[in-house]
């Protein structure tokens, strides 16, 4: 029996002593865990006139993009030839595009189809063809399929204040990138509840607006024309709404309340936007040309230095997104900005193949800000 109990007093320590080595030992003899599958590939453009300056912001920047789980490449872009920077994004669809934030003063096209002005489209729709057929040369006249189609194949963002010569750029590169860290880490958070702000000309419409604005069940929405003026309006934008999707007649610099020329209501100007407290984060405006953003001072690009705001989907043209159920479903599901407009430019009522009247709204679609973000 002695000898019996001598064993077992040795057999059980011993026991035990292996147990815990296995425990610390074997994860180690672990079949690794596969990565995610990657989303796809970011180009990051960054104007290198301004690249030493915001070394670390994009560092940052690269790192959240790919904890969103992207390949990225930081390109340091110095040419001014829009024709360079869309071979260089054609040449990278092969390897997995997915889109490109343009940071700085990175070029852009002039189209003159329906008028002239910048196009960001012309940057997405990569197989399709654009032919540049009369003077002056520079701007195509014409989109057609070519050997492909004239739908997008990436998106475009870019982020890029200089257009404003009443902040400082340095500063409000840096603000910009810090809420966007912010946001993705969720230090900076709104309600999940929007503004649909709906001005006179497209108020008999409103509860089409308001079933199409299906990212949001918690909607307030502003549509009697004589509530809606450029005192409420403003008013409104430091509530603390997430989304703000307003309808209302524009130029590059001001929203016009109301009717005519002189509008009857009166104006909200890009001062008003830079003086006002706003709160929201993310902006759709259906405002003639507010984001032109070659326009000095242009409505889009002041909305979105402004306090906490990251995203503004508007147009450099006349138009912007009339109905939208299509990007709005997009966002709803967590979606990004960038593949919702994609998306919507495939609704067959808009975009490309859309009737005549829809097709030429919807040609100067842009977004200024991060097209990667999501509002979930
Ligand atoms: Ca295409
Ligand atoms: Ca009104």
């Amino acid at each position: 029996m002695k000898k019996q109990l001598k064993a077992i007093l040795i057999i059980i320590p011993l026991l035990i002593a292996v147990a815990i080595s296995l425990t610390i030992i074997l994860p180690y003899f672990k079949q690794p865990s596969h990565p995610p599958p990657s989303k796809g590939l970011v180009y990051i453009y960054i104007d290198s006139s301004i690249y030493n300056g915001l070394t670390s912001e994009i560092q940052q920047y690269e790192t959240d993009v790919n904890t969103q789980g992207y390949d990225t490449q930081i390109i340091n872009w110095t040419s001014s030839n829009v024709a360079i920077l869309k071979q260089n994004l054609t040449n990278a669809y092969p390897l997995g595009l997915e889109g490109a934030v343009l940071i700085g003063n990175i070029p852009h096209a002039i189209v003159d189809i329906w008028g002239q002005y910048a196009s960001d489209f012309y940057l997405m729709d990569l197989d399709g063809q654009w032919d540049d057929l009369f003077p002056p040369y520079g701007m195509p006249e014409s989109h057609s399929n070519g050997t492909g189609d004239m739908y997008p194949e990436i998106w475009i963002g870019r982020i890029n204040p200089s257009s404003l010569n009443n902040l400082n750029h340095t500063q409000a590169y840096k603000d910009y990138f810090a809420r966007n860290h912010a946001y993705r880490i969720s230090t900076l958070t709104r309600p999940h509840k929007a503004l649909l702000y709906i001005d006179d000309s497209w108020s008999q419409w409103y509860d089409e607006y308001l079933s199409n604005f299906t990212a949001y069940t918690d909607i307030d929405c502003y549509w009697d024309n004589s509530t809606t003026t450029p005192t409420n309006y403003l008013n409104n934008l430091t509530q603390n709404y997430e989304f703000v999707h307003i309808l209302v007649h524009s130029t590059q610099q001001d929203h016009y309340f109301g009717i005519g020329n002189p509008p009857s209501e009166g104006y909200v100007n890009y001062v008003n936007i830079l003086n006002t407290n706003t709160a929201p984060l993310f902006y759709n405006l259906f405002a003639c040309s507010a984001c032109d953003f070659t326009s000095s001072n242009n409505l889009g690009t002041q909305y979105l230095f402004s306090n906490s705001s990251l995203v503004v989907v508007g147009s450099t043209k006349t138009g912007g997104m009339n109905m939208y159920q299509s990007f709005y479903d997009e966002l709803k599901i967590g979606k990004i900005f960038g593949d919702a407009l994609k998306t919507w430019f495939r609704d067959p009522n808009y975009g490309p193949y859309g009737p005549w009247f829809s097709h030429q709204n919807s040609m100067g679609m842009t977004i200024l800000g991060d097209p990667l973000l999501t509002i979930l």
